[in-house]
């Protein structure tokens, strides 16, 4: 029998940070009109998924990851109707489209908390995790300490007190974005409630934005004293298992959709009990071992980055877990041009990260700019920076007397507002983001939009943009690249192959699609073992190629091959 590949791992998805992506009414924010606008762009580019970044009401505290109207749209993004529309020219494409689905806090804004902060005894106060402090040994009758020593993946402390109920309340990210109380019945149904109100309007599934994290299985002290104390007590605890498996049954099994966790702090075998085969609870999971790995001390002092480290977790995790997402960029990471590609060679470098992207097996993710290469942003002052992570680490790093320079190289270097910059689109001064080239957009565009920008890339036969429509044109005709197991062929510190293969009746032996990559800035020639792989395939016909000429292997040259393997 032929096992039916589902929507959701034969399409190719596609990331837009609607902030930044297309602005149709020249205030300098980008909008959902903007987005509809471009949606032919992403038919041209040949992507299936479009994977939209919160446009739900918001005060904006972290860009949308605050909601304060789980149905309602951010007025800046435009309105419910044009979200309408957009769900509507998206399908008149057979373009899927999935929300991010941000339930591990709210936003203070959110009514649930206004209400919740009023009092100890208001209905909502049990939707969000309320103790009382600890008393200072050191100033009886002073403020209070916090219940427990955990700390916020921005830094600090992850509880802020409030005067009026005297009381601290729980925030794993920014103080304005309280942790629901999943201990609550209520909060599971009000979420399956807010689920069903998209998935009725016509969505494909949810992003679940740090799912893993739901559920605090106690409110107990960190032991280990780690950059995230606590997370021994909410990372992928098994009170998370359950509610997954409750949204799936009583909500998600009645959609044709799929839901993707973003899961930080996961390891292989905690991704394979979140994407369980009988699909009781995700489909898949965004890992970060991958972008992380080469962060070998802390987060914001990176040593320099080493190809093979970023490549044997890539490899690892394709030969442990049987599907996952494939990603190298999205709104909180750096650029993968700048971070993973070369300065020399970042036409080459960028082209070769696209081939793994596209020839691995899972759904891949392109984050928007990607596809042309764009980079960091070039911000050198602190005033530039719109994220409020930026600012916390900023005021931190402030206080601990480190100096100007080294802030500031930190936020160059890992700052999410470097993948946040708007999109570009021309060679026009905002790079065509803002239908008016006069228009300042929100975040400030980087000055090589004069040669980075779709248009141009459009016109020039062998750019990055061009590269990538015909990758995903592969994909799509080249069944070993979806359904196919991989297997690695050859690997040292620089080089590596690997194959796609789908095992077929034929006697004359299977199909298979071969990768080979020289992840360095030196010219090689092939090591012998590989050579002699590569001699020993029928029919090998090459199917895209950085470089012409394949007689060596070029700086990140890298190439994709059919051939037959002889049995
Ligand atoms: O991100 C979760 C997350 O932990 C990181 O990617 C985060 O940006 C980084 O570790 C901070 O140091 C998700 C969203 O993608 C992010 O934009 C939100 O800010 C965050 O959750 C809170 O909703
Ligand atoms: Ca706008």
């Amino acid at each position: 029998m032929k096992h039916v590949i589902p929507w959701w791992q034969s399409k190719i998805a596609y990331q837009i940070y609607p902030r930044s992506f297309c602005d149709s009414n020249n205030d300098g924010i980008g909008d959902i009109p903007g987005i509809i606008s471009k949606l032919d762009y992403l038919v041209e580019l040949g992507v299936g998924i479009i994977w939209l970044s919160p446009v739900y009401r918001s005060p904006n505290e972290d860009m949308g990851y605050d909601i304060s109207g789980y149905r309602e749209i951010n007025p800046e993004y435009g309105t419910m109707e044009d979200m309408k529309t957009l769900i509507q020219e998206a399908k008149k494409r057979d373009l899927k489209l999935i929300m991010d689905l941000v339930v591990n806090h709210t936003s203070d804004q959110h009514p649930w908390f206004v209400e919740s902060r009023k009092s100890k005894d208001n209905p909502y106060r049990e939707f969000y995790i309320w103790q009382p402090g600890k008393t200072n040994p050191w100033n009886k009758g002073g403020k209070p300490l916090p219940p427990n020593n955990w700390s916020s993946f921005f830094t600090g402390s992850a509880w802020e007190y409030d005067r009026t109920s005297q009381e601290f309340y729980l925030h794993l990210f920014s103080k304005k974005q309280p942790d629901l109380n999943w201990h609550n019945p209520q909060v599971c149904s009000a979420v399956k409630d807010i689920m069903t109100f998209w998935l009725d309007l016509g969505i494909d599934g949810f992003r679940c934005d740090v799912i893993n994290l739901i559920y605090k299985s106690s409110l107990e002290n960190g032991k280990k004293r780690i950059s995230l104390t606590g997370q021994e007590w909410y990372n992928n605890q098994e009170g998370c298992h359950e509610i997954l498996q409750e949204l799936r049954q009583d909500v998600l099994s009645h959609y044709d959709c799929f839901v993707v966790g973003e899961t930080v702090l996961t390891t292989v075998n905690q991704a394979k009990a979140l994407c369980p085969p009988d699909r009781s609870e995700l489909d898949m999971v965004f890992t970060f071992e991958h972008v992380e790995c080469h962060q070998v001390n802390n987060k914001w002092f990176k040593t320099p980055f080493r190809p093979h480290l970023l490549m044997n977790t890539l490899i690892r995790w394709q030969q442990e877990l049987d599907w996952n997402t494939l990603y190298f960029e999205n709104h909180d990471q750096p650029r993968s041009t700048t971070r993973f590609g070369s300065k020399k060679y970042p036409v080459e470098s960028a082209k070769m990260l696209a081939l793994i992207l596209l020839t691995l097996r899972g759904t891949p993710f392109i984050y928007q700019g990607q596809e042309i290469g764009m980079t960091n942003g070039e911000f050198t002052s602190i005033s530039e920076f719109r994220d409020v992570e930026a600012h916390t680490v900023w005021a931190i790093s402030r206080k601990l007397k480190f100096p100007r320079w080294l802030r500031m190289k930190m936020l160059q270097t890992t700052s999410r507002d470097n993948a946040r910059t708007p999109m570009q689109w021309t060679d026009s001064p905002n790079g065509g983001f803002s239908s008016q080239p006069s228009t300042t957009p929100w975040l400030k565009v980087n000055s090589n939009c004069a040669t980075i920008n779709v248009a141009s890339q459009k016109e020039e036969a062998d750019s990055l943009l061009n590269w990538y429509k015909q990758l995903i044109q592969l994909r799509k005709i080249i069944p070993q690249l979806i359904g196919g197991t991989f297997t690695l062929l050859y690997q040292d510190k620089h080089i590596y192959a690997y194959k796609r293969s789908l095992s077929s009746l034929a006697d004359s032996g299977d199909k298979i699609a071969i990768v080979v990559l020289n992840y360095s800035s030196k010219t090689r020639s092939y090591p012998a073992p590989l050579a002699q792989i590569l001699k020993s395939l029928d029919n090998a016909k090459i199917l895209a190629s950085v470089y012409p000429d394949t007689t060596n292997l070029p700086p990140y040259g890298a190439f994709l091959l059919e051939a037959v393997e002889k049995v």
